[in-house]
């Protein structure tokens, strides 16, 4: 039987193949995947919860959503026509243009026959006498697969927290990471956001120019710094064109992908003046430059980062009029860059507008939702819409979510209960044909540029196996605990908050650890991609007789 896409179903305790491979999910990692796997000639199908592509920039359509990474240095790199066809119309592209271009790559490519959409996957359940993988969606359906490789993305499970009350709330709620596609109508109302994190701070300035009132409910303040957004010029375009390999190799060579170049000198070799004249020129500068062009030791040396700190405290103070809530958005739990520091267009601006108010949950803590809006100990207030800000189940939300079994009836999220054991985060021990395109332990940076590290390692694993005539790939243990101590040893390189997405702290019972991969993007990729001449140490390969 044949569904829409082309891709069979397995009748009752049949081996029958749908897909030599199944992606799941057809975000920025799943499509360049699902390119180079039909490229390299595999028989490969992607399946989508999502009604299109896009991943993230299908699902977080808030207004305001942007990159903050440089949009030329978050696209694809590997065809030069694709460089060459699509013109990034800003520096730092909103969800609409970045959508857009997804949907341009897939076309491009011709990818979309491949794919299947609506189907969201709810289990995986490795098959071990045939070596197979056994996905199953939403509705029943199972499709079989010799490889899975998840491409589920590391913010795709939002996090709405249990606030007493939430469900008997009468009015319009949304959460910023599962918006509507239609556009929610904010003219004249009365809306509170929870939440001040990356996705909060983009959307409250856009959503202050047309409400009523605004009231932002903030727990955490965040170093938010200017993103410096601007339209790109013709000029620029040209020579953004004329230096795609520059770019690439910029990103490539850098510690966490972005364009921006480090600095190699130390903050206090600098006098005082010559590093204020630094801060003041990163402040205007683009994007995350502030991070990655400061001083090497801005986020290594505490007296560094709280000098940085108290340089943009001091932008803060003078951007906001009234100086005691300039107070409350200066955060003091951490210093500038220990937590991700979202990057922001006139969001302090915004609190100088009468119709935006600012309530410290510190101060006043949530007591309920009720029917009208939110109570806080100090009282009700009434509200049209609420947006829930309050971010994601990040790195393991989607895999802990689906039921994933292994060899030995194992459960995926009982194994990450204990702690996230990884090898190179795109392998599982115990979890044989089982690949993560993006998932815990994948570096921590600009986004893509990580991902495709993992996608041409995993495509290059792929054709290995095939030449090899292995249909069983599973990563050594020993292997895996090494990595894994990599990975733990890297967090402690930086000083990092513990409150953080980043070490699943945002999630009530989750396992606090460092989720992301700390250390450098540049040495990781040549070591991802010395792995075909070496023969893909770390992993057992086999073809057993009952494959
Ligand atoms: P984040 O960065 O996790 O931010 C979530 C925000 O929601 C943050 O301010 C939280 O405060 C707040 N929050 C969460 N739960 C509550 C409750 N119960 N009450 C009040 N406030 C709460 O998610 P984003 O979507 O903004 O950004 C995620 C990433 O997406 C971002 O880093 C970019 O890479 C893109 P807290 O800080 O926990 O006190």
């Amino acid at each position: 039987m044949a569904t829409e896409r082309g891709v069979s179903l397995v009748g009752a305790g049949g081996a029958a193949l749908d897909a030599e491979v199944i992606i799941i999910g057809a975000g920025v990692s799943g499509i360049y995947q699902l390119h180079l796997l039909r490229e390299a000639g595999f028989d490969v199908r992607l399946v989508e919860g999502g009604t299109n592509v896009g991943g993230t920039w299908y699902w977080n359509r808030y207004p305001g959503a942007r990159f903050d990474s440089e949009s030329y240095s978050y696209g694809y790199f590997f065809s030069s026509e694709l460089l060459a066809e699509w013109n990034w119309s800003e520096h730092f592209a909103g969800q609409a243009e970045t959508e857009a271009y997804l949907n341009f790559v897939v076309d491009k490519l011709g990818l979309r026959d491949l794919m299947q959409f609506r189907t969201r996957i709810v289990a995986a359940t490795f098959d071990e006498p045939s070596a197979t993988w056994v996905l199953t969606t939403e509705d029943g359906t199972q499709l079989r697969s010799r490889f899975v490789v998840s491409a589920t993305g590391v913010l795709s499970v939002p996090y709405w927290p249990s606030i007493p009350g939430r469900e008997r709330y009468k009015g319009e709620a949304y959460h910023t990471g599962q918006w509507p596609k239609e556009p929610v109508d904010f003219a004249g109302k009365r809306v509170a956001v929870i939440g001040t994190g990356a996705s909060g701070v983009q959307l409250i300035p856009e959503v202050a120019k047309e409400v009523a009132e605004l009231v932002v409910y903030q727990r955490t303040p965040n170093w938010n710094s200017p993103l410096n957004n601007g339209k790109i010029t013709d000029e620029e375009q040209a020579e953004i064109k004329a230096t795609y390999d520059q770019i690439y190799h910029s990103c490539m060579n850098s510690f966490a992908g972005f364009v921006h170049r480090a600095s190699r000198k130390h903050a206090f070799d600098d006098s005082k003046e010559e590093r204020w004249v630094l801060y003041e020129k990163l402040y205007h500068q683009k994007g995350f430059s502030k991070l990655i062009s400061n001083y090497r030791d801005t986020m290594t040396n505490p007296e560094a980062n709280a000098e940085f700190s108290e340089f943009i405290a001091e932008k803060i103070r003078a951007r906001v009029n009234d100086p005691v809530l300039a107070e409350k958005l200066i955060p003091t739990d951490h210093g500038f860059g220990m937590r991700r520091p979202p990057m922001e267009t006139s969001y302090y601006e915004a609190y100088n507008q009468p119709n935006v108010q600012l309530v410290d949950l510190n101060e006043t803590p949530i007591v309920t939702i009720t029917e009208a809006g939110i109570e806080t100990s100090d009282g009700e207030r009434a509200f049209d819409i609420i947006v829930w800000a309050t971010g994601f189940d990040g790195f393991t939300g989607a895999l802990s979510r689906m039921n994933v079994v292994g060899e030995g009836g194992q459960v995926l999220r009982d194994q990450w209960s204990h702690g996230v054991v990884t090898y190179l985060g795109a392998m599982l021990p115990g979890f044989p044909n089982f690949f993560m395109a993006g998932g815990p332990h994948l570096i921590a940076g600009n986004f893509p540029r990580a991902t495709e590290i993992m996608v041409d390692y995993i495509s290059g694993l792929l054709q290995y196996a095939r030449t090899n005539g292995h249909t069983f790939i599973a990563p050594d243990s020993d292997a895996c605990a090494q990595w894994t101590d990599e990975v733990r040893e890297a967090a402690t390189i930086a000083l990092m908050s513990e409150k953080s997405w980043f070490r699943g702290t945002n999630i009530p019972g989750k396992t606090h650890e460092y989720l992301a991969y700390a250390g450098s993007l540049t040495k990781f990729r040549e070591r991802m991609d010395a792995m075909d001449e070496q023969g893909y140490p770390g992993i057992t390969f086999g073809s057993p007789a009952r494959v």
